[in-house]
């Protein structure tokens, strides 16, 4: 079968996570940070790392079957490619941020202004839709630092935690579009069986990263309450202790509402509960 190709960030943000991403998923490979390709030992892919701005391109034209790059750039390039699967990491937001003395407060106030960003294409888009004309300056980094400097009134930038637009006193005002790591592919490239197999084992590490495996000790009166709990991959399995009247449960329980999910158990009836991390969930 033909050996894909799949690119990924040689440094920077989203580097590490897919390295992580594509280990995870089972495949042996030589992470050396001076090589531009890799080649996996157990799987028929090569890994070509490049910077992130080339990737949406390099998937389009077919020089990679696939690729992970941040739906920001994927936005700003306007390529026709094939959204495979969102990646979960890499999240942050491209706002819309002025200095906290602005009195700029919504989209129509930025008419007539000077707007820096480096992602121009998206903010022109988002200004068309909203009928306002204004003068976007593209630069290629640094943006938060040209207010202060007086080269714009409003800036256009990633933001997640915020923290580099509160010291450079910035403060955002519209969130225009969300973002995330996304593995993308050629256009028609899911019908691929390769692909489909890669996504398959993406899709399993990323389902155990949301769940968590919990084993608790239950006295039997409580064991319908507790079940009644426990969702499951199907049910949970209960299996007897040694001392009379006691059972196990073994459970999957998901990160989003772990905590509320065990005070309640706790008050049901729940003891010793071990919990611990899941690799790979296979349905
Ligand atoms: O060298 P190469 O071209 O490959 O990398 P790059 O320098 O262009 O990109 P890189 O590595 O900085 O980011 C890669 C991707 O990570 C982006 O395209 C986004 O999809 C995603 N990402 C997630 C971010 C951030 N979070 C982020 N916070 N990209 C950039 N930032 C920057 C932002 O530009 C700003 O300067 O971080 C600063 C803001 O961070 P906070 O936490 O202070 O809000
Ligand atoms: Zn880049």
């Amino acid at each position: 079968m033909k050996t894909l190709k799949i690119a990924i960030q040689k440094s920077g943000r989203l580097n590490e996570k897919s390295v992580e991403l594509l280990k995870n998923c089972g495949l042996s490979f030589e992470n050396y940070k001076s090589s531009l390709i890799s080649s996996v030992s157990n799987f028929p892919l090569e890994i070509l790392f490049l910077r992130d701005d080339d990737i949406p391109e390099y998937v389009q034209d077919g020089i990679a079957d696939i690729g992970i790059v941040g739906e920001n750039v994927i936005a700003e390039k306007g390529v026709e490619v094939s959204f495979l699967q969102h990646l979960g990491f890499g999240k942050c937001t491209l706002k819309l941020a002025v200095k906290n003395s602005s009195e700029i407060e919504n989209v129509k106030d930025l008419e007539g202004k000077a707007i820096a960003t480096s992602y121009p294409v998206i903010l022109k888009q988002f200004l068309n839709q909203n009928q306002v004309t204004a003068d976007i300056r593209t630069i290629s980094g640094s943006v938060e630092i040209s207010p202060g400097l007086g080269l714009s009134d409003a800036i256009f930038d990633i933001v997640s935690t915020g923290g580099t637009l509160k010291s450079n006193g910035l403060k955002p005002f519209i969130d225009v579009m969300s973002s995330q790591a996304i593995l993308i592919g050629r256009k028609g490239s899911e019908n691929n069986e390769l692909i489909q197999e890669l996504i398959q084992r993406i899709q399993s590490v990323l389902r155990a990263r949301e769940t968590k495996y919990v084993v608790l000790n239950a006295e039997i009166k409580n064991l319908d309450e507790i079940v009644k709990l426990l969702p499951g991959v199907k049910s949970p399995t209960i299996v007897p202790l040694a001392e009379e009247g006691w059972v196990a449960i073994h459970t999957v329980i998901s990160e989003r509402d772990f905590w509320e999910k065990i005070n309640l158990l706790k008050s049901a009836g729940a003891q010793g509960i071990v919990v611990m991390p899941i690799e790979k969930i296979i349905f």
